[in-house]
């Protein structure tokens, strides 16, 4: 045998696992212990938010599904070219099952707009299956999706001609720090030129009880989708989380218009994680932040487009004002 002098080569797959072994380290060894939403979703996790998005609690989805079908020709109209036959691009950032995207394209397909619906995502395996259900329900679709980040996605079809309309829906948007947000739009808008569009889904600020029974709901499946966190932890870092002494606690603040989401330790105790070889002491009822989910106001979402160099054209409604998907341009 001889000794390689090659440098290891990490795979994707232990990329992650390093990534949430840092995350997981330094959010647990803060005052107030904090772990990221983006963890949630693992197979587990993504089945429980599906769902979330089918329970009556959870006002988002079906809200925008519905006002998307309800201005779907406004919306093209504010997308799609002037010119009826310049081609576009439709990118979409996290397009999941593609339920409410599908309305749009449909839209599109029946005006004899031309354009390519380009999905994003990290993992291969969401667009794959995205990939096969368009290819059976809408054929004469162009699909070109890209495995990348975000950024990565968006500075690869800068070079390509034509106007991109990049859709951002479902409110994730809701999700970001203050911060984290600013810097995303700033990265989404910066490839961007003058003749290109966004659309965002944002969730508004309404009744404060309404709000909160939607992270909070009867059943308990947003529950079990915090806790899986902590399932998930389990498996991938060899962590002794004991269910049975957690629970998932969540609010909504008004002031700062958040839900914010707690995994909350029911009685003092010790959690042993193999892979950091570290154990992580917990009080009594201390809590773990686990979730932001912000909802916004329309002069809130002029500032924060202003902020990015962007500008609101159309701000399109349901009709409780519930949710909005705005479209913005450079
Ligand atoms: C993905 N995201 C927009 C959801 C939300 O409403 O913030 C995630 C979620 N968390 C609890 N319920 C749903």
């Amino acid at each position: 045998l001889t000794a390689s002098s090659e440098p290891e080569q990490l795979t994707p797959d232990d990329q992650q696992l390093t990534a949430l072994k840092e995350h997981v380290a330094a959010g647990l060894s803060r005052p107030q212990k904090t772990l990221s939403s983006m963890y949630f979703y693992d197979d587990e996790g993504s089945r429980l938010f599906q769902q979330i998005m089918a329970l009556p609690e959870y006002y988002p989805t079906r809200t925008e599904f519905g006002l998307l079908t309800q201005h779907q020709a406004a919306l093209a109209t504010a997308l799609r070219p002037a010119a009826a036959q310049e081609p576009f691009f439709l990118i979409e950032l996290g397009a999941g099952d593609g339920l409410k995207t599908k309305i749009l394209l449909r839209h599109l397909l029946e005006t004899n707009a031309v354009f390519t619906y380009v999905p994003v995502d990290i993992s291969g395996a969401a667009l794959d299956g995205l990939a096969a259900s368009l290819g059976e329900e809408l054929p004469e679709l162009r699909v070109e999706p890209i495995v990348a980040d975000y950024s990565a996605a968006l500075q690869l079809m800068a070079s390509r001609p034509g106007r991109k309309v990049v859709l951002f829906l479902g409110s994730n948007i809701g999700n970001f720090s203050p911060d984290d947000r600013q810097a995303f739009l700033q990265t989404l808008a910066g490839p961007l030129t003058t003749n290109d569009r966004l659309l965002i889904g944002f969730d508004l600020q309404k009744d404060p009880r309404f709000i909160r029974a939607a992270y909070d709901d009867s059943q308990g499946v947003t529950a079990a989708f915090n806790l899986n966190l902590l399932t998930r932890l389990n498996r991938e870092l060899g962590a002794d989380f004991d269910l049975a002494h957690w629970q998932h606690y969540t609010d909504y603040d008004p002031l700062a218009g958040t839900v914010r989401s707690f995994l909350v330790s029911t009685r003092a105790q010790a959690v042993h994680m193999a892979a950091l070889q570290q154990t992580f002491d917990f009080r009594a009822w201390e809590t773990i932040h686990t979730e932001n989910s912000y909802k916004f106001t329309a002069p809130q979402i002029e500032v924060l487009a202003a902020e990015a160099g962007l500008r609101v054209t159309e701000f399109f409604t349901d009709s409780q004002d519930y949710f909005a998907d705005v479209v913005l341009r450079p």
